[in-house]
């Protein structure tokens, strides 16, 4: 592999986007899981809950700044690494990259205003008001950045003439065909890996002997959130495979090593290519690549070799494609089984494996994620703007990439170790029961 310019500046932007994206993910759905635990907190009256909301909205703090960060950095490098692609483009999505501006102030002031009034309220029910716009701010945010992500692979309202941009309609532009898809996805599965890495935390502190009352609330809580969100994912998920199969069958095409254009297509899970290009050790489920693309085991899907050579995503991106629905089966079996049990007195939830298990959903719900814009991104190559301009097109012909490479990896490995020591110092001393002793005193 050769590394010139353009490699190292999809090297350096991939780096950045997979590191700002944790964050991001977390950024968008944590707001979500601290109003369901004030508002339970509340309405039973449960000092419990309260105190839940309130250490996740103090953890939360620390992801949002790093995350701040890693947005600075994207946008700038967007305009360093991709200058034709912006000098094109950046009239058209500047609306949405504005909007997602607006949008995180109006997410940072409500916090700001959320984090500093516990309390200071008469009516308890104030205070649960502020998540309100702090979800919508920070789920809008996800919109309106997922609309320029969209933008890329279903380009619509403009004409190009001689490189140039004409009749602009940034409006056309967001309402783009994968938008919505791609959006209810993003934010469905940025709910599902908060709840997951919450549960996460709550089943190590389970395994390590602090069997508590909160910590046992916290993990039947978070569980049953990751279960259904988990049911959200899998419907968002399948709408994402059916636009595509619609729409940029290519890229479902290299996903699933759908080579011939076929009704009653079957579905590849795992397997290798041979040298002569055949699918073998597979796990092949009939006809369910069919049904994925079009609610009918007999619905026709297009296959790569329709796509020219020179335009076709890497097959690699399969196993990321695989990756992600195991994962996907993966938490909502745990939180399934979680459920069930706990549901029933004699069976006990809080087994050994189990608890395992859920410890693993966290980090591997973050797997995802990231298995999930890897397939998005790497499935839309060679395009950067699909059908209009190529990813070699747009970079950047500066030699100096190579060095900014090895800075910023410096950089986010810094802030990210910073922000997990500054995390488990928080949490490290100050344990929640004796928090709870502190704050509710007089508790029943
Ligand atoms: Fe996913 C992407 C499907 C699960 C995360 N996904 C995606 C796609 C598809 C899918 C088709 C592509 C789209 C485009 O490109 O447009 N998924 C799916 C399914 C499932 C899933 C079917 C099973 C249920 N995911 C999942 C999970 C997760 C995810 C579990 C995590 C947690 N994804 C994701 C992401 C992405 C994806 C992040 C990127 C973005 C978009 O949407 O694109």
């Amino acid at each position: 592999m050769e590394l010139d310019g353009v490699m190292l500046s999809r090297m350096l932007t991939a780096m950045t986007l997979m590191f700002h994206i944790i964050f991001a993910t977390i950024g968008v759905g944590m707001p979500v899981m601290i109003a369901i635990a004030e508002f339970i907190g509340i309405k039973r009256n449960d000092p419990y809950y309260l105190l839940m909301a309130r250490r996740w909205a103090r953890g939360y703090t620390i992801t949002v700044a790093v995350g701040v960060v890693t947005g600075t950095i994207i946008g700038l490098q967007l305009s360093l690494l991709w200058p034709s692609f912006m000098e094109v483009a950046g009239q058209i999505i500047a609306l949405p990259l504005f909007m997602e501006t607006f949008a995180f102030f109006f997410e940072a002031i409500f916090l700001g205003i959320y984090l500093y009034t516990w309390d200071r309220f008469k009516g308890k029910w104030t205070h649960w008001l502020l998540t309100i716009p702090v979800m919508i701010g920070s789920s809008a945010s996800a919109l309106f950045i997922t609309t320029v992500n969209a933008f890329m692979n279903t380009p619509q309202g403009f004409e190009l003439k001689d490189g140039e941009m004409i009749n602009i309609d940034p409006i056309a532009a967001m309402l783009n065909p994968a938008m919505p898809s791609k959006v209810l996805h993003v934010v469905a599965t940025s709910y599902v890996t908060s709840a997951a890495i919450l549960a996460a935390i709550a089943a190590f502190a389970i395994l390590k002997g602090r069997r508590g009352q909160y910590e046992q609330k916290a993990l039947r809580l978070t569980v049953a959130c990751t279960f259904v969100f988990s049911l959200l994912i899998s419907i968002t998920g399948d709408i994402s495979a059916k636009f595509l199969a619609d729409v940029q069958p290519e890229k479902l095409a290299a996903a699933e090593w759908h080579f011939e254009t076929e009704k009653g297509a079957d579905l590849i899970f795992f397997g290798t290519l041979n040298e002569d290009g055949e699918i073998e050790n597979e796990i092949r489920i009939p006809k369910v690549l069919s049904f994925l693309a079009g609610n009918s085991f007999e619905t026709e899907v297009i296959g790569l070799n329709e796509t020219p050579e020179d335009e076709r995503p890497p097959l690699w991106i399969h196993y990321m494609f695989d990756t992600m629905v195991s994962i996907g089966m993966f938490l909502m079996a745990t939180s399934t089984i979680f459920v069930l049990m706990d549901r029933v007195k004699k069976w006990n939830a809080l087994n050994k494996p189990l608890l395992l298990a859920i410890l693993a959903s966290g980090p591997l719900a973050m797997v995802a994620i990231e298995a999930g814009w890897i397939l998005a991104e790497v499935g839309r190559q060679p395009w950067i703007m699909r059908g209009y301009m190529k990813v070699a097109e747009a970079a950047t012909t500066s030699d100096s990439v190579g060095l900014t490479f090895v800075l910023f990896a410096l950089l986010y490995l810094v802030l990210g170790i910073m922000a997990v020591v500054v995390l488990i110092k928080m949490f490290k001393n100050s344990p929640a029961e004796v928090e709870l002793e502190k704050r509710f005193p007089n508790r029943g």
